[in-house]
């Protein structure tokens, strides 16, 4: 199924028909089932030494959660520095995949925020990456309890994402849309399949572009929805959508069914950054190919858990055989060398 997701975000189009659907949409009826949808409550904001059983609860009730100071003034200063230089390199109004052709109609940079700035393969340009995000133990401990019913994770794509004075928000989604059981779940539960941990490497306002998220949209009936010709479920009225503000090193924890956005960027002079970085079940092919990608010195370097993440090791699934194996000399360590 071709979403506005995959278009606005990451993907060239698939699907002129169903794009052409979704751009001239008219907002239909939306249908959140559960409690009402209140704004007077806070989101969760809990931290790193919160236990994973919290954490977890929070997403399943709320769709996102808030873990302050998940990471140290000093890896935000070092995650910082190297994305000063790597960014310096990358066009505003462009998606992370820099081959991605532009859009038609010259929509690009409206579409990706004129003076938003967007880099991926994070793993082969930075340190910091490798060795504080991909082998994070918060990361890793929350990641473990939340695929725990389909088996491992590993990294689909991590994205440095700098809005920029003036930009506009970005389309509503939800991250999770971008794999296929999103589309065929209906109103069954079904376990999380592709979070997001959203990595606050500046502060984010409500001036600069701090993400927006729709309050119980992770309730959206989809299959009742789907039905609507119009495809306009994620269109909301801007007072719908709330901004969660972070403190730089804090992480927005968002569950895949939540709808979100970044927003404007109001101010003159401040540039928001977040690290993107999206987490898929093992079952499910990520968006960048990171074991092809990072040179293999580098990869050798990494933790083993860090390896597995980013594509270097089997991955077990709970109900198929493991994913991403060697079948003949006696598994991937082996047949790596390291
Ligand atoms: O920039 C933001 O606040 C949100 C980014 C986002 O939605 C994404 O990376 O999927
Ligand atoms: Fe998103």
């Amino acid at each position: 199924m071709y979403t506005p997701v995959a278009l606005l975000c990451r993907t060239p189009a698939r699907s002129r028909l169903l794009r052409t659907k979704f751009m001239h949409a008219a907002i239909p009826s939306l249908s959140i089932s559960g409690p009402a949808v209140t704004t007077s409550r806070r989101f969760s904001r809990l931290s790193r030494t919160s236990s994973v059983t919290s954490i977890l609860k929070a997403v399943k009730d709320d769709g996102c959660v808030v873990i302050e100071s998940m990471f140290t003034p000093s890896q935000i200063s070092r995650l910082n520095k190297e994305m000063d230089a790597a960014l310096a390199n990358v066009s505003a109004g462009r998606p992370a995949n820099a081959n991605t052709p532009p859009l038609p109609g010259g929509i690009d940079p409206s579409v990706f925020g004129h003076n938003t700035k967007r880099l991926g393969n994070l793993p082969s340009s930075s340190a910091a990456f490798r060795e504080d995000v991909a082998d994070s133990e918060s990361l890793h401990d929350i990641c473990t309890g939340i695929f725990k019913e389909t088996g491992d994770y590993w990294l689909s794509t991590a994205q440095m994402i700098e809005i920029g004075p003036g930009s506009k928000a970005q389309p509503l989604h939800a991250d999770a849309s971008g794999w296929w059981p999103f589309w065929s779940m209906g109103g069954k539960w079904t376990p999380e399949f592709a979070v997001n941990f959203l990595i606050a490497t500046t502060d984010t306002t409500k001036a600069n572009g701090a993400t927006g998220v729709v309050r119980g949209s992770h309730r959206i009936k989809y299959h009742d929805v789907l039905d609507d010709a119009t495809l306009g479920f994620w269109q909301f009225p801007d007072e719908q959508v709330e901004q969660i503000e972070l403190k730089a090193g804090d992480c927005l924890l968002l569950g895949g069914r939540i709808v979100h956005r970044g927003e404007e960027n109001k101010t003159t002079d401040e540039f928001r950054r977040l690290l993107s970085c999206t987490v898929i079940s093992s079952t499910l092919t990520p968006e960048e190919a990171h074991p092809l990608l990072l040179e293999r010195e580098r990869a050798r370097e990494l933790s083993e858990r860090a390896k597995k993440f980013l594509g270097f090791r089997e991955l077990a699934t709970t109900i198929g055989p493991d994913v991403w194996q060697d079948h003949q000399q006696g598994g991937l360590k082996r047949a790596l060398g390291f």
